[in-house]
């Protein structure tokens, strides 16, 4: 890898293997253009090493970034919109849960924390790759960080016509929720969420996906800004009991509509640089 000289003297450390397998440490400076991107590489890179990203997760990483540059990698009008409403339903819920995949885990644990801490929301771990193993290392990791409510699949129950291991849900959790925050999700456990009657609230920066479709709102946005809006949301709605106020946000939002927009920002950013 060429390395210019001088230019990754702080930052944050990116690892690399060499030819023979060993492991060469650089740092990426603060200034460096793709240093936010390099950050959040470097988390999955480190979650796939524990243990907690499958390596499909790097996969999916990929396709995320690819809608991150469309988006200009900042959170747009629309999503923070979306954002809003996402934690209206939350905070209004009976049950609600976040769902949290090894992704998520590796990217956005601090954040989920924090929001976490806001709300007193519970986290169940869930996982399309799922192994006994891997929920326990992603609830430990999210422990880590101060998560003080994960529920690892103690009473497991398995959700009809979803192929994949994200069937198998907690009783107390995902089963029993009536909103459903589930960023990165796939497109199956999306639908028979809804199907199921609940309100599914995703993030994904892909706003043709499946998941991003069937779900009641979609944030297209990245997941670490996402959860800090989230949180920058709650706290501003914190300690006022404006129940109508987040009933009317509610009623106020239309999904179809919100992808709409984001493709226009998407299209939008592509006519501006081509002119
Ligand atoms: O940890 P597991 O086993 O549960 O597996 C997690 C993955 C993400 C591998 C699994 O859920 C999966 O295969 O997801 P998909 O179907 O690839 O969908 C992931 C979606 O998230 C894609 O539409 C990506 O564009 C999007 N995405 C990827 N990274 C980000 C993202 N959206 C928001 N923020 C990101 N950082």
């Amino acid at each position: 890898m060429f390395v210019p000289e001088g230019l990754y003297t702080k930052g944050c450390e990116a690892r690399y293997q060499t030819k023979r397998l060993g492991v060469k440490h650089i740092m990426v400076s603060e200034g460096h253009p793709r240093y936010k991107s390099l950050t959040l590489r470097n988390k999955l890179v480190d979650g796939y090493e524990k243990g907690i990203t499958s390596a499909h997760g790097l996969i999916a990483h990929g396709r995320g970034e690819a809608f991150d540059y469309l988006l200009g990698e900042q959170t747009s009008e629309n999503a923070l919109g979306a954002t809003n409403v996402a934690c209206a339903y939350l905070l209004t819920a009976h049950h609600p849960i976040l769902s949290v995949n090894g992704n998520t885990a590796a990217l956005a644990s601090e954040e989920i924390a924090e929001f976490c801490a806001i709300t007193d929301i519970p986290v169940e771990v869930n996982l399309f790759h799922r192994s006994a193993e891997r929920v326990k290392r992603i609830a430990d990791h999210l422990r880590s960080y101060g998560v003080a409510n994960v529920l690892t699949g103690f009473d497991i129950i398995k959700l009809d016509h979803i192929a994949s291991d994200r069937a198998k849900v907690d009783k107390q959790g995902i089963f029993k929720a009536d909103v459903v925050f589930a960023p990165l999700e796939d497109g199956d456990r999306a639908q028979a969420l809804t199907q199921l009657g609940k309100v599914v609230l995703t993030v994904d920066l892909n706003p043709l996906s499946r998941t991003a479709v069937t779900s009641t709102v979609t944030i297209v946005d990245e997941v670490t800004r996402a959860m800090k809006n989230l949180s920058g949301f709650a706290k501003h709605v914190e300690g006022q009991s404006d129940q109508d106020g987040l009933d009317t946000l509610k009623a106020s939002f239309n999904n179809v509509q919100n992808l709409k927009a984001s493709y226009v920002v998407m299209q939008e950013r592509l006519r501006s640089l081509a002119l």
